[in-house]
């Protein structure tokens, strides 16, 4: 694994590759991975599809803008902690996850679930028309705008755009999602060799399911650790400063678990 990348882009067969794994572990850890993606998606790719179109109209956009900073922040934080609750389930069906102990398990999931998100977000995106399902219908940018988040609203959309363009199947997203959490660089693991195994088998079973798709070249244009990373520090910075602006908000009406992670 490069520093700068959460998949290893050596092709080839590496002299990398301390172990072997056999076809059919290699197919069990497949099956593992997207049956723990199948079974915890708000939102099937079918039914985004179908509402692709569904769009707000200006008044509708209008109508969010003119919503108080504050209301409309509690609004996206608990869907983004909805969200983020069927991550922490998805991480809890990965083989291993279960077995690490709880505090890698909360390390983990701290550094990983909004990376995840912006991964997952993306299956939820327009590109043609850049817009993001939001409270049943697309929505622009710019019904975030109350917000005050202009900055990170848009580098979560043009994450969003070089995602579509690699055409992820649900398969590729589900290892792109599990090796983002499964990340053993995180700082602050105790058992780091127990992370990196299972971060490894995970890393194997992802390159022999391109292998046979025909879809190795996805590796080279897949979004760098630091993109990710520097979206998620400025959701931090936001909401540092969203809590200046209204102490008491964030502490008395943002959901616990959004608290646990970000606060
Ligand atoms: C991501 C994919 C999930 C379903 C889902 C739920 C809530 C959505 C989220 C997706 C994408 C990002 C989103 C969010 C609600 C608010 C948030 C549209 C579609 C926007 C970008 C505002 C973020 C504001 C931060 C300051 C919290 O399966």
């Amino acid at each position: 694994q490069s520093p700068e990348s959460y998949f290893s882009l050596n092709f080839g067969n590496s002299l990398a590759s301390e172990f072997v794994m056999s076809v059919t572990e290699l197919d069990l850890l497949i099956q593992n991975v997207v049956l723990a993606q199948g079974e915890t998606c708000r939102f099937r790719q079918e039914n985004l599809q179908v509402l692709r179109w569904e769009t707000y109209s200006p008044e509708e956009v209008l109508s969010f803008q003119q919503k108080p900073i504050d209301h409309i922040w509690e609004r996206c934080v608990c869907h983004v902690t909805e969200a983020i609750q069927y991550i922490v389930e998805f991480a809890k069906r990965l083989s291993g996850f279960m077995e690490l102990n709880p505090n890698d398990q909360i390390v983990l999931l701290k550094a990983g679930a909004m990376e995840v998100l912006l991964i997952r977000m993306s299956r939820a995106f327009n590109c043609y028309n850049s817009t993001v399902f939001f409270e049943g219908k697309y929505a622009p940018l710019e019904i975030f705008q109350s917000l005050g988040c202009s900055d990170l609203i848009g580098s979560m959309f043009d994450l969003c755009h070089s995602l579509c363009a690699l055409n992820l199947s649900e398969h590729e997203m589900a290892f792109i999602s599990s090796m983002i959490l499964l990340d053993p660089s995180r700082p602050w693991l105790q058992d780091k060799q127990k992370v990196e195994i299972l971060h490894k088998k995970l890393d194997h079973a992802f390159r022999y399911l391109l292998r046979t798709s025909l879809r190795e070249s996805i590796l080279t244009k897949l979004p760098q650790k630091g993109r990710l990373l520097s979206i998620c520090q400025l959701h931090m910075e936001k909401l540092n400063i969203f809590r200046q602006m209204y102490p008491g908000i964030a502490c008395e009406r943002f959901p616990p678990l959004y608290k646990e992670l970000f606060i």
